[in-house]
Protein backbone atom coordinates (compact mmCIF):
# COMPACT_ATOMS: atom_id res chain seq x y z
CA UNK A 1 0.00 0.00 0.00
CA UNK A 2 2.63 2.39 1.20
CA UNK A 3 4.31 1.42 -2.29
CA UNK A 4 1.29 2.43 -4.43
CA UNK A 5 1.18 6.08 -2.34
CA UNK A 6 4.82 6.78 -3.43
CA UNK A 7 4.97 5.77 -6.77
CA UNK A 8 1.12 8.36 -6.75
CA UNK A 9 3.20 11.12 -5.34
CA UNK A 10 5.94 10.82 -7.70
CA UNK A 11 3.97 10.69 -10.74
CA UNK A 12 2.21 13.98 -9.59
CA UNK A 13 5.58 15.70 -8.99
CA UNK A 14 6.77 15.04 -12.29
CA UNK A 15 3.25 16.70 -13.87
CA UNK A 16 3.81 19.41 -11.45
CA UNK A 17 7.57 19.93 -12.76
CA UNK A 18 6.51 19.04 -16.36
CA UNK A 19 3.51 22.01 -16.14
CA UNK A 20 5.75 24.42 -14.68
CA UNK A 21 8.49 24.26 -17.21
CA UNK A 22 6.93 25.11 -20.18
CA UNK A 23 5.00 28.71 -19.87
CA UNK A 24 7.90 31.16 -18.77
CA UNK A 25 6.76 33.43 -21.10
CA UNK A 26 3.14 32.87 -21.37
CA UNK A 27 2.32 35.23 -18.68
CA UNK A 28 4.40 38.33 -19.72
CA UNK A 29 1.91 38.79 -22.70
CA UNK A 30 -1.34 39.93 -20.85
CA UNK A 31 -0.35 43.41 -18.70
CA UNK A 32 -3.30 45.23 -19.33
CA UNK A 33 -2.15 48.52 -21.36
CA UNK A 34 -1.92 50.63 -17.89
CA UNK A 35 1.64 50.63 -17.80
CA UNK A 36 1.95 52.36 -14.20
CA UNK A 37 0.08 50.25 -12.61
CA UNK A 38 3.19 49.50 -9.31
CA UNK A 39 2.49 47.76 -5.73
CA UNK A 40 3.28 48.01 -2.10
CA UNK A 41 3.19 44.48 0.01
CA UNK A 42 2.95 45.21 3.63
CA UNK A 43 3.35 42.48 5.62
CA UNK A 44 1.78 43.48 9.29
CA UNK A 45 2.93 41.76 12.93
CA UNK A 46 2.23 42.90 16.22
CA UNK A 47 3.37 45.73 15.90
CA UNK A 48 4.56 46.99 12.95
CA UNK A 49 4.85 47.09 9.35
CA UNK A 50 7.86 44.66 7.42
CA UNK A 51 9.27 48.68 6.66
CA UNK A 52 9.19 51.81 7.69
CA UNK A 53 8.77 53.01 4.19
CA UNK A 54 7.41 51.88 1.10
CA UNK A 55 8.20 53.97 -2.00
CA UNK A 56 6.00 53.80 -5.71
CA UNK A 57 5.59 55.83 -8.37
CA UNK A 58 2.75 58.19 -8.74
CA UNK A 59 -0.37 56.59 -10.80
CA UNK A 60 -1.98 53.62 -9.88
CA UNK A 61 -0.89 51.66 -7.26
CA UNK A 62 -2.44 48.39 -5.29
CA UNK A 63 -1.63 47.68 -2.08
CA UNK A 64 -1.68 44.14 -0.72
CA UNK A 65 -2.01 43.69 3.21
CA UNK A 66 -0.84 40.35 4.82
CA UNK A 67 -1.24 40.23 7.96
CA UNK A 68 1.53 37.61 9.56
CA UNK A 69 0.88 38.16 13.47
CA UNK A 70 -2.28 38.85 14.51
CA UNK A 71 -5.00 40.64 13.09
CA UNK A 72 -4.69 43.97 11.44
CA UNK A 73 -6.15 46.70 9.25
CA UNK A 74 -4.89 49.90 7.54
CA UNK A 75 -6.49 53.35 6.01
CA UNK A 76 -3.55 55.21 4.13
CA UNK A 77 -4.24 58.71 5.51
CA UNK A 78 -5.14 61.40 2.57
CA UNK A 79 -5.84 58.62 0.26
CA UNK A 80 -8.97 56.34 0.04
CA UNK A 81 -7.56 52.99 0.77
CA UNK A 82 -8.71 51.04 3.55
CA UNK A 83 -8.34 46.96 3.74
CA UNK A 84 -9.63 45.50 6.54
CA UNK A 85 -7.64 42.58 7.50
CA UNK A 86 -6.03 40.64 4.73
CA UNK A 87 -6.35 41.77 1.02
CA UNK A 88 -5.77 44.43 -1.52
CA UNK A 89 -6.88 48.05 -2.74
CA UNK A 90 -6.23 50.19 -5.45
CA UNK A 91 -5.97 53.89 -5.86
CA UNK A 92 -4.67 56.64 -7.64
CA UNK A 93 -2.27 58.42 -6.06
CA UNK A 94 -0.59 61.58 -6.55
CA UNK A 95 3.15 62.08 -5.19
CA UNK A 96 3.24 63.08 -1.66
CA UNK A 97 3.77 61.26 1.44
CA UNK A 98 1.43 59.60 3.29
CA UNK A 99 0.55 57.72 6.71
CA UNK A 100 -0.49 54.27 6.52
CA UNK A 101 -2.22 52.95 9.92
CA UNK A 102 -3.70 49.63 11.56
CA UNK A 103 -6.93 50.61 11.76
CA UNK A 104 -8.08 47.66 13.89
CA UNK A 105 -7.16 47.74 17.69
CA UNK A 106 -4.94 45.16 17.92
CA UNK A 107 -3.11 45.08 21.19
CA UNK A 108 -0.82 47.31 23.29
CA UNK A 109 1.16 48.56 20.20
CA UNK A 110 -1.91 49.53 18.07
CA UNK A 111 -1.25 53.22 18.16
CA UNK A 112 2.10 53.08 17.20
CA UNK A 113 1.76 50.90 14.36
CA UNK A 114 2.63 53.12 11.29
CA UNK A 115 4.40 53.37 8.34
CA UNK A 116 4.97 55.99 5.56
CA UNK A 117 4.00 55.77 1.97
CA UNK A 118 5.90 57.88 -0.43
CA UNK A 119 4.58 58.41 -3.72
CA UNK A 120 6.79 59.86 -6.50
CU1 LIG B 1 -3.81 47.90 15.30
Amino acid sequence: MKKVIVTASFTLLILVLAACGGDDNASEGNSEGSGTASTVDLVATNWEFDQDTYTVPAGDVTINLKNEEGHHGIEVEGADVSIDGEGSATASLEPGEYTIKCTIPCGEGHESMEAKLVVE
